[in-house]
């Protein structure tokens, strides 16, 4: 294990004796919500979790310390602190370490960590990907990279319109990443259960999400995979609500000249902004449809 990772003692015996964990990321309290609705999502998301039969690891980086397992009072700092915490990509882990800061995990960063410390499920809300004219800007998140090399596998609900949904399918196909739908042949928008694009395979129970990550990690390939389940009917909003919030949001990035790891951040506050708080509801209830899907699958997996 290397020397900068702290495993929290409850994750660290059910990683050792080969029961179910599931990895949970710190960004999506810090910039993903506003508080306190982040930290009550967060204890709810671990609840899930532990209902389903997994132990919880929130992820994170404190002092300098790669966190697997967070307290409730350490996810009560992060999601009061906020924006004002660093967004920690993979550039990032080394500088915050050797300075002993503390940095929020996105996708990439809670994937490399939990690979650290023998995590393989991971569930969120959404991932980074290619964004809207990226053909221009080359505005492709790091995520995407990281879902290319690092053998987790992640449960979301599908990426949100304020991203370009076909040419990060495109780029998924080249990094080797299998696009796969829970219960659904087409790939989920967040807040959307429809997108117009299809996934590679359709899988409807965690026992065929477990054998297919058994079969990856059984041959070694080194990349993840991306589970997209779709956000339950009676969450979903409109599609014109949040199409034209979401075009809204985009053309005001644009005009502020907002550019790099700001971009999405401000994005997904100004959407929910714009739909008066019902995106937020939204994206709460989807986070917990994802947290019970991997914590199920974490439990098949770890009879196998
Ligand atoms: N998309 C969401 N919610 C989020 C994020 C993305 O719907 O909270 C966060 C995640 O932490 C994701 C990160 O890994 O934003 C991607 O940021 P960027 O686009 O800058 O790579
Ligand atoms: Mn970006």
């Amino acid at each position: 294990m290397n020397k900068y990772l702290d495993i929290n003692p409850e994750v660290a015996a059910a990683i050792a004796e080969g029961k179910p964990v599931v990895a949970l990321e710190s960004t999506i309290i810090s910039h993903g919500m506003p508080y306190p609705q982040n930290v009550e999502t967060a204890l709810n998301v671990e609840r899930i979790i532990r209902e389903n039969g997994a132990v919880p690891a929130t992820i994170a980086i404190i002092g300098g310390r790669l966190k697997a397992g967070l307290t409730a009072e350490e996810i009560e700092y992060f999601g009061k602190k906020g924006t004002a915490i660093h967004k920690a990509s993979r550039r990032d882990l080394a500088m915050l370490c050797a300075r002993g800061e503390d940095g929020a995990t996105t996708v990439t960063t809670t994937m490399i960590i939990a690979h650290m410390a023998g995590i393989k499920i991971f569930a969120t809300g959404g991932i980074g990907g290619v964004h809207r004219g990226a053909e221009v800007t080359m505005d492709i998140s790091a995520d995407l990279e990281e879902l290319g090399q690092t053998p987790v596998m992640v449960v979301c609900a599908g990426a949100k319109s304020i991203l370009d949904l076909g040419l990060t399918l495109e780029y998924l196909e080249t990094k080797g990443v299998p696009v796969i739908g829970y219960g659904t042949e087409e790939l989920p928008a967040f807040y959307t259960r429809q997108s117009g694009f299809g996934v590679d395979y359709r899988v409807d129970s965690p026992e065929e999400l477990a054998a297919a990550f058994k079969a990856s990690q059984d041959m070694g390939l080194k990349g993840g995979m991306l589970v997209t389940n779709p956000i339950p009917e009676k969450y979903a909003m409109p599609l014109d609500v949040i199409n034209a919030a979401i075009d809204q949001a985009i053309a005001e990035c644009k005009a502020k000249g907002i550019h790099g790891k700001e971009t999405t951040p401000f994005l997904l506050a100004r959407v929910s902004e714009l739909t008066g708080g019902d995106s937020l509801a939204s994206n709460i209830r989807l986070v917990y449809n994802n947290a019970r899907i991997a914590a199920q699958t974490a439990v098949v997996y770890s009879k196998l």
